[in-house]
């Protein structure tokens, strides 16, 4: 089996890289930017000693909002507290089981509508493309949000490199399907037809945002998290950021996706985050941030598009969001 380079852990602290100042790239930083500095301190950090952040300000910490100067969400918070089905439905099942699954070796396979369709291995997938952090929320569907140092790469760089052809209008992904390394799998009561699949539509899919997500916290993403390679879509309900991706295929046809085919009266394939747009059973206005406990339910107000309206508002313009939901 081949063996996994060892992972170069960033030379300063993770909480301390913007993504507008510092571009990681494993083995070596390269500054691409200065815009994110004011007097040599993070943005956000800057923005917080200066005693006015308020949360709007926190939200558009950073103009192509790749960097959120909220709170983050604790490391032991993000992988211990997660949403994987395939090891289970309770929120501590992945953080106990997905490390039955293996992640070396790694087939991602590329495909569909694409002039060059092949596949990238683990290493492809962990060093082929140059690494930026990005701090995102990420607001799941059932009202609670956390906000995570992500390690990756745009899925518009992963794309481009298979070359989507004229024809290609949607991305269909999917997770590993191994009923031997995912217990989920092997559940009699489970209503999901695996493999977990999700979709987005191609101007979506190459919206900067957009984000394939190798690490968190400068570390290799656990497993529970979506090891080695999941994607994340900041402004839409969590499920459509799919994890362990080992297939990336281009469609013309819109492609089904796992929430919608299970529940379409309550899960759209848009998904957007909208707190106008409530679910059939529970309101969508409000949302938990964590770290959240009986005492301290850190309740917060939902933003329309997960407060990536400037962003990716214009994708949707026309669309009647209560109908497209
Ligand atoms: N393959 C797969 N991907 C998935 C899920 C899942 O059950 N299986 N859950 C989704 C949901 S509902 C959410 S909220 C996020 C949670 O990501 P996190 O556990 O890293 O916070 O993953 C999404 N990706
Ligand atoms: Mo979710």
């Amino acid at each position: 089996m081949r063996k996994k380079a060892p992972y170069q852990p960033p030379s300063i602290p993770s909480s301390e890289i913007t993504s507008e100042s510092v571009w990681l790239k494993r083995r070596h930083f390269m500054s691409v930017a200065a815009g994110g500095l004011i007097a040599g301190a993070p943005l956000g950090r800057a923005l917080a000693a200066s005693g006015s952040l308020n949360y709007a300000a926190a939200s558009n910490a950073s103009p192509g909002g790749f960097y959120t100067g909220e709170k983050q969400t604790p490391f032991d918070d993000v992988t211990r507290y997660n949403n994987f089905y395939e090891f289970g439905t309770g929120k501590d099942d992945p953080a106990s089981y997905a490390h039955e699954m293996s992640i070396d070796p790694w087939s991602l396979q590329v495909d569909g509508e694409v002039e060059k369709p092949g596949t990238l291995n683990l290493e492809d997938i962990q060093s082929g493309f140059d690494l930026e952090e990005r701090v995102y929320r990420l607001r799941c569907v059932e009202a609670w949000s956390m906000v995570v140092p992500w390690v990756g790469y745009s899925l518009a760089d992963l794309l481009k490199r298979f070359q989507p052809t004229s024809k290609a209008k949607y991305v269909q992904f999917y997770t590993l399907q191994d009923r031997k390394q995912m217990r989920g799998q092997r559940s009699f009561t489970s209503t999901i037809d695996w493999p977990y699949v999700e979709g987005l539509r191609m101007d979506e899919a190459m919206n900067p945002l957009t984000f394939m997500a190798t690490g968190l916290y400068g570390k290799d993403i656990p497993n529970q998290n979506g090891a080695p390679i999941r994607l994340v879509v900041p402004w839409k309900y969590g499920f459509k950021s799919i994890k362990s991706i080992v297939r990336i295929r281009l469609t013309e046809r819109r492609p089904k996706t796992t929430w919608e085919m299970l529940a379409p009266q309550e899960y759209g394939f848009y998904a957007n985050v909208n707190p106008q747009v409530d679910h059939p059973r529970w309101s969508q206005k409000t949302e938990r941030r964590l770290p959240s406990s009986l005492f301290s339910p850190n309740r917060i107000d939902t933003q329309m598009f997960n407060g990536y309206q400037e962003q990716v508002g214009h994708l949707y313009a026309g669309m009647d969001l209560k109908r497209f939901y």
